[in-house]
């Protein structure tokens, strides 16, 4: 029997796994000392505490090499970067607009700017990256050849960067392709243009009441809440799973006569069923993990103006569509399945309908 169990002693450090250790080094402080008087429930065979990297290391999926681990805390990195600096944003002078206006011809904000240096700086130099493909960038930054920097990072740094003076929740989406080419040249858009099944992973951080990250290997979708205090993304939920129906639609209505017929109906059909939410924050991440978490459909269709809707296929539509389906859930363009969508340039734009399995079917039946 392991020394302690039952009396409320930790078991000694040499046997931990490491995030155990970690979280009593925190919680307990060290030594013998550590009996805990009111802790006379069993010890757990489970670490105390679980960051992302230990998880990711530990889910033993094709892709969980230290190399790929090491990628991935560029990222998170990044975003606790851009966690403190979305916090503080009100006390420095980091609000408002730059001036500038993007690739997608948009005005930059300047935390979008902000954001887009970070996780470039942050990813540039880990060593097993070849190319970083930003929303806020007309071209793709080359950081080294396909031999030695075999994935490639596309990102949305700040989605939702218009709610930020309204202090709604934004966030972070983040997707990661491994290069199917040796070369450079024209061989680079070739890499970057891969359809969304060909993601290695995919995920994305929400920045709202709480700072959270979820993502996908392949192998599931996974949460963790950053704890502030430790500076740490630790495992808030495993494997989670997208209820499976769910009476809530999301969409900006105001654009609704001017979407395809099909979308127009689907939408009158819930008015008229009576036990139907609308929910629409405007940020895709926060409007997608409600959905997540809750169930029902996000759509943002096409419009008589905009056939092709607003999302980007490759930096939101993608990895959303990976994180959806891989927790059971659906994303189309209102023909077809978004991973399976070969796209022909990196900003371009898609259609969007992506939720509960039931409720995506039943708005494709109108
Ligand atoms: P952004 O990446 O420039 O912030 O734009 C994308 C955002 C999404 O987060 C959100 O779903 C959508 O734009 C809202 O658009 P609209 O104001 O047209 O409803
Ligand atoms: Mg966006």
């Amino acid at each position: 029997m392991q020394e302690g169990r039952g009396e409320g002693v930790l078991p000694l450090a040499g046997h931990l796994p490491e995030d155990l250790a970690i979280g009593r080094h925190f919680f307990y402080g060290h030594g013998r000392r550590n009996r805990i008087p009111w802790a006379h429930t069993p010890m757990s065979q489970e670490p105390l505490i679980t960051t992302i990297e230990r998880h990711f290391l530990d889910r033993r999926s094709p892709h969980a090499t230290t190399e790929f681990s090491w990628l991935l805390s560029g990222i998170t990195l990044a975003t606790k970067i851009i966690s403190a600096q979305i916090q503080r944003a009100g006390l420095i002078d980091i609000m408002g607009k730059t001036g500038r206006v993007n690739v997608q011809g948009e005005e930059v904000q300047k935390l979008d700017e902000f954001a887009n240096q970070t996780l470039v700086r942050c990813l540039g130099y880990r060593g097993n990256i070849g190319l970083l493909v930003s929303e806020e960038d007309e071209e793709p930054h080359f950081i080294q050849e396909a031999q030695s920097g075999k994935y490639i990072v596309l990102f949305d740094p700040l989605d939702g960067s218009s709610n930020i003076n309204a202090n709604v929740s934004i966030g972070t989406i983040f997707s990661i392709l491994e290069r199917q080419t040796s070369g450079n040249g024209p061989d680079v858009m070739r890499d970057i243009l891969q359809p969304g099944h060909r993601q290695v992973a995919a995920g994305y951080v929400i920045y709202g009441s709480s700072t959270v990250l979820a993502y996908t290997a392949g192998d599931g979708v996974h949460l963790f809440t950053l704890d502030p205090s430790i500076g740490a993304y630790l495992l808030a939920q495993e494997n989670m799973r997208m209820p499976e129906a769910g009476r809530i639609y999301s969409v900006n209505e105001a654009y609704s006569r001017t979407f395809p017929e099909g979308i127009q109906h689907y939408l009158d059909w819930a008015k008229e069923a009576g036990d139907y939410s609308s929910r629409y924050i405007g940020s895709l991440v926060a409007d997608f993990h409600r959905t997540l978490i809750r169930g029902g459909v996000f759509l943002y269709p096409g419009t008589t103006k905009s056939p092709e809707g607003k999302l980007r296929l490759l930096y939101e539509a993608n990895p959303l569509a990976f994180v959806a389906e891989q927790a059971g859930g659906v994303a189309v363009d209102g023909r077809r399945r978004v991973l399976d969508k070969q796209p022909k340039a990196m900003h371009e734009r898609t259609p969007l309908i992506i939720g509960s399995k039931d409720e995506v079917r039943r708005v494709l039946s109108f």
